[in-house]
């Protein structure tokens, strides 16, 4: 008799430890973030790539970027982050998370394969609370790298209207 409020009491207490998690997973968005080598891919921009390589997360959100290895790196792009905020560097690494939390636009480049367009784009925050909105930039990049950011930027409008 004492048996059913005892198992009744275990499962509520799993549904709560479950749904705690799942909560809190989806309280803090985390976007990953590959590194792809494609020699097969149609188009030069593809054969290496950032995948997905255009994301837009609450302010505090995380991206996870994977793979960092071989030639792969994630660097931030000088006069395309928000200022103040810490230069993102990372090679060598199977997996490294940064936490979002200045609003505004990072562009991250493959210090390896950027000239072939291997470029990134990720927006955190609201549009109104960017600290680098791309009218502000002080830099473009040159060449594929360039060509990538237009395509990156169109995808940003369409994400995100002006
Ligand atoms: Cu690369």
């Amino acid at each position: 008799m004492s048996v059913f409020p005892v198992k009744v009491a275990t499962s509520v207490l799993v549904s709560m430890l479950l749904f705690g998690t799942a909560f809190a997973q989806t309280c803090v968005p985390n976007e990953d973030i590959d590194q792809i080598t494609d020699p097969a891919a149609e188009t030069v921009l593809d054969m290496f790539r950032f995948e997905p390589d255009f994301v837009a997360l609450p302010l505090g959100g995380r991206v996870t970027f994977n793979n960092s290895r071989g030639q792969h790196t994630v660097h931030s792009m000088k006069g395309l982050i928000p200022e103040g905020v810490e230069a993102i560097s990372i090679a060598n690494t199977a997996s490294e998370t940064r936490t979002m939390d200045v609003p505004g636009l990072y562009v991250l480049s493959c210090k390896v394969h950027g000239r072939y367009g291997m470029v990134m784009l990720i927006a955190v925050g609201e549009r109104e609370a960017w600290k680098n909105p791309p009218g502000s930039w002080t830099k473009k990049m040159p060449g594929r790298a360039g060509e990538k950011l237009d395509l990156l930027l169109k995808k940003l409008d369409g994400t995100i209207p002006r």
